[in-house]
């Protein structure tokens, strides 16, 4: 079925995409596959473009400026959806030095995961930095996500952000979706599994320490007081002093969360009373716009987990006649998932998509 909605569209579209993403034209044998997956995430994105761009037009004032960020904001999202999906393909093969080592099989995680924030600044993620450690604890706003600097180069993948600058934005990522935290430490994947729609922990490192999170339990990032969010992607806008004299100061040194109240604003409503830090606080709650503020310039666009189910859910669609055929008893990241023998495992075999068995 799928399929032949592709059939149906243009070889425009097609061309366009290969002018968009030129590495794919070079790896004819995953093509069809990847511009498939990859024009559902377009479809999928434009549609919360145009959401976003709605919601927002209000009160922009049409400036280009906001326009630009909100382009940005938007075509970053699609790329770092793009990289959740693609997520097993970019571990099929580690770059160490000019030569190709394919990582095994068991240990491939399954699509849905999100890179850690760019602590330092330098654009890169390097093994040192490792700041995805924040498991959630209940009662604590401050815990389940991480935060810093989008990151915006990649030793090992060659296509992300190539224009996007380090430090141009905030990146949050909700902490079980993250493909590195030393919290999450099952086996050797150091990673929240199972990942799938239905976040279900049944077993292994959400038992004990740190406490499980009951089963369907969505991540809590709210933009402007609503919403389950995955990852938010933050526009700073320009520094600014605020009605309390604090002036933002952005050649201040120091790691992202250091410097975050340079960057992300303090909320002070219309007679200059503050409120609270906004979204310099370190809670799970940040505010997009002077609709939440008039002292908040930063802007937020978000992946919501719908948003990331249903991106997730097209790519395993598109392939679930393969999957279905693996035998369920090997280690691989579309089989149930066992501390022990698949740790890698997010059991996408037995979810349901659009009421519908994946695997009937
Ligand atoms: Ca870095
Ligand atoms: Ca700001």
């Amino acid at each position: 079925m799928m399929f032949k909605r592709f059939e149906s569209l243009s070889s425009q579209s097609l061309s366009c995409l290969e002018k968009r993403f030129p590495s794919i034209r070079n790896h004819s044998k995953q093509s069809g596959f990847i511009l498939m997956v990859m024009l559902i995430l377009m479809l999928l994105g434009a549609a919360a473009y145009f959401g976003n761009y709605a919601k927002n037009y209000g009160f922009t004032h049409r400036q280009h400026d906001v326009q630009k960020s909100l382009q940005e904001l938007n075509f970053i999202k699609q790329q770092l959806l793009t990289y959740a999906v693609f997520q097993p393909e970019l571990f099929q093969s580690n770059l160490v030095s000019n030569t190709v080592t394919n990582t095994e099989i068991s240990a491939i995680p399954s699509p849905g995961y999100f890179p850690c924030p760019d602590m330092d600044g330098d654009g890169a993620l390097s093994g040192a930095e490792s700041p995805c450690s924040n498991p959630r604890v209940t009662g604590n706003d401050a815990t389940g996500f991480d935060y810093g600097f989008l990151p915006v180069q990649f030793k090992t993948r060659n296509f992300f952000l190539k224009d996007i600058s380090p430090k141009e934005f905030y990146y949050v990522v909700a902490d079980r979706f993250v493909n590195a935290s030393g919290d999450y430490n099952n086996t050797t994947t150091h990673r929240y599994a199972p990942l799938n729609a239905a976040l279900t922990p049944s077993s292994g490192p959400d038992l004990g320490s740190p406490t499980a999170l009951p089963d369907n339990t969505l991540p809590w990032l709210q933009v402007n007081g609503s919403g389950n969010y995955v990852v938010l992607i933050i526009a700073p806008g320009v520094p600014q002093t605020f009605p309390d004299g604090t002036s933002q100061d952005r050649t201040l040194s120091g790691d992202a969360k250091t410097v975050v109240r340079q960057y992300l604003d303090m909320r002070f409503d219309a007679s200059g009373n503050k409120i609270d830090n906004g979204n310099a606080a370190g809670a799970r709650f940040f505010y997009s716009g002077q609709q939440s503020s008039p002292t908040v310039n930063d802007m937020v666009v978000g992946i919501t987990f719908d948003e990331w189910k249903a991106a997730m859910e097209a790519r395993i669609k598109v392939q679930k006649s393969a999957l279905c055929s693996l035998s369920p008893s090997i280690a691989h990241w579309f089989n149930d998932y066992s501390a022990v023998s698949n740790p890698a495992g997010s059991n996408w075999r037995d979810q349901f998509i659009d009421g519908q068995a994946v695997c009937p």
